[in-house]
């Protein structure tokens, strides 16, 4: 393999060996998170896809169980594909899934697994009851485009409703409800939840988030009815996977319950910008985690090398580090944070700049700890906006085709500032993660204001020729008037988890240094704008690896 072994994860969710993807009914049980994911037991490429299952107490240290669900009767026995958990009135849980059942075409169906014994907290084994599947694609349903059901909630009248995503037609992705009263005999709602152009929606979510400013989560059926204070308190979150894109795109709006609809408050909102990350994240699913009220993110992140170096290296795929997420006070967005139990595993001597200026053309080394596998936090300050470029009117929409085109080492006016991570001690090799401030045209609503891009350039993370390094970029709500931003960057070998102005915009990119690898990794504050910059503070931890599944 052309990709060093010393790539694989420290810290980041991953199974000993072979293909995983989509991260499935993340839960808290009995003082026990539970994490299953779409695993292939037979090798490094996608394939034989089971659920496999993973325990912890802090959603850190990880230890591997038995495949939860494996394919066993008819209705699923050409694949177990992704699914959700929905706790039960009495706290049991139930787990619904995407079953393949025929072999020559992709025919799915929808099927329940409950626990053997709920008193076990391991929750070790599952049982598929006889009157599966529970939902069939009937009614002009494409039968091949019908799969990953959602979390479902209550309603007042005390009946269940859950989404199955699909496709109607060439290219309307849909999310359709159904309903039941005893998680046994489901019917479809005559109109589906949303629908919107873009191609297949895969692995839907829909959830409750609090409107008050409160980073509290909200359970998914914690809200009943319409009642005038509870709706108040609560948006609604609809986020879908776009199979097309390969991304991850989320609205934010208002559950009309009568309807059974979803009105995203953006009616633009649908032509996705608003997404999880920018970066390579896919398939999220969030979930209730009671033991601390708050709501939990996990996404899978792909590799970007080529599917001859995974099977070469045994592995392929990992988890974002779960992340806690939360309504912005303005009502607009979701913030982003990695769950607070990963700063457990910071060691106990951080480094530190403080009121480091960096000129232009600069850069400054972080020096005295190892950082392949490093946490960093630093809060920038631009002295000056006046050099910001103009933002070229036709890129406005553009995020990352504005930073393709102005990359990392594109001398620019306020910016491009940033971390080179995973960079070799003669910067042949460098990973950028970078802001760069535009000045939006007068007029046409512009009015001059500053516009923030976040980035992440790969482009010479490697010597190694045959890697998918594709730039990523996302615009950020955030207030630079007064010239300062936060950036956070979870490295782990090959991958960059990054959190732009306090998780406003995020981007994890997958990347294979041949230099920077292990002690000869290092990270930089460069500056590559006119305007000079400020590291207020910077705080980089050497990161600790956890119990990751016996591996
Ligand atoms: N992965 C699963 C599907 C899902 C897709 C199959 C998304 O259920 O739609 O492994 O990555």
């Amino acid at each position: 393999s052309i990709v060093n072994s010393q790539l694989r994860t420290g810290y980041h969710f991953q199974p000993p060996k072979n293909w995983i993807n989509d991260p499935n009914a993340p839960m808290y049980y009995k003082g026990w998170y539970h994490l299953f994911y779409q695993y292939n037991p037979k090798g490094a490429v996608w394939g034989n896809i089971v659920w496999a299952h993973s325990v912890s107490r802090d959603l850190i240290n990880w230890v591997a169980l038995k495949p939860a669900i494996e394919p066993s009767i008819k209705a699923d026995k050409y694949g177990c594909w992704s699914g959700s958990a929905t706790m039960m009135a009495d706290g049991t849980p139930v787990i619904m899934y995407t079953g393949v059942n025929r072999p020559d075409v992709n025919y799915q169906v929808q099927n329940v697994a409950l626990p053997r014994n709920r008193s076990d907290p391991l929750l070790r084994e599952w049982v598929k009851p006889g009157h599966n599947p529970v939902i069939v694609p009937e009614g002009g349903i494409n039968a091949t485009q019908f799969r990953d059901p959602t979390t479902a909630w209550r309603g007042a009248d005390g009946h269940w409703r859950l989404l199955v995503g699909s496709l109607a037609g060439q290219s309307r992705g849909v999310a359709y409800v159904y309903r039941s009263k005893d998680f046994r005999r489901w019917t479809r709602a005559s109109q589906p939840l949303h629908s919107a152009p873009t191609g297949m929606w895969e692995c839907p979510d829909f959830y409750p988030v609090t409107a008050d400013g409160r980073r509290e989560g909200v359970d998914t059926s914690a809200v009943v009815d319409d009642d005038v204070s509870a709706a108040a308190r609560v948006k609604y979150v609809l986020k879908n996977s776009l199979d097309l894109r390969r991304y991850d795109y989320y609205t934010v709006g208002t559950y009309d319950r009568k309807a059974e609809r979803y009105v995203p408050d953006n009616p633009t909102g649908d032509d996705h910008h608003l997404r999880y990350d920018y970066g390579n994240f896919y398939a999220s699913k969030t979930f209730y985690d009671p033991a601390k009220r708050r709501r939990i993110l996990w996404g899978w992140a792909n590799e970007s090398d080529t599917a001859a170096d995974d099977v070469a290296k045994g592995w392929a795929g990992i988890q974002a580090i779960p992340r806690k997420v939360w309504l912005d006070p303005s009502g607009k967005q979701l913030l982003q944070w990695p769950i607070e139990e990963v700063e457990r595993l910071r060691g106990k001597k951080p480094v530190t700049l403080k009121d480091r200026v960096v000129k232009p053309g600069e850069h400054v080394e972080v020096t005295g700890i190892q950082t392949a596998q490093a946490d960093v936090e630093v809060s920038f300050e631009v002295a000056s906006l006046e050099a910001a470029e103009r933002l070229d009117p036709a890129m406005a929409y553009d995020a990352q085709r504005l930073c393709s085109a102005r990359g990392a080492d594109a001398r620019g006016g306020v910016g491009p500032f940033g971390l080179w991570v995973l960079a070799s001690a003669g910067l042949e090799e460098k990973t950028a993660v970078f802001f760069r401030v535009f000045r939006a045209a007068r007029g046409g609503g512009g009015g001059g204001k500053p516009v923030v891009l976040m980035c992440t350039d790969p482009t010479k993370s490697s010597r190694n020729p045959n890697l998918y390094q594709p730039t990523f970029a996302g615009f950020v709500d955030t207030d630079i008037t007064n010239g300062k931003i936060s950036l956070r960057s979870l490295i782990d070998r090959s991958v960059v988890e990054s959190f732009g102005a306090g998780g406003r915009a995020c981007i994890l990119s997958r990347v294979y240094p041949s230099l920077a690898i292990g002690k000869n990794a290092h990270v930089y504050v460069f500056n590559n704008g006119k305007a000079e910059i400020k590291v207020s503070q910077l705080t980089a931890w050497e990161m600790k690896k956890p119990l990751m599944n016996g591996a």
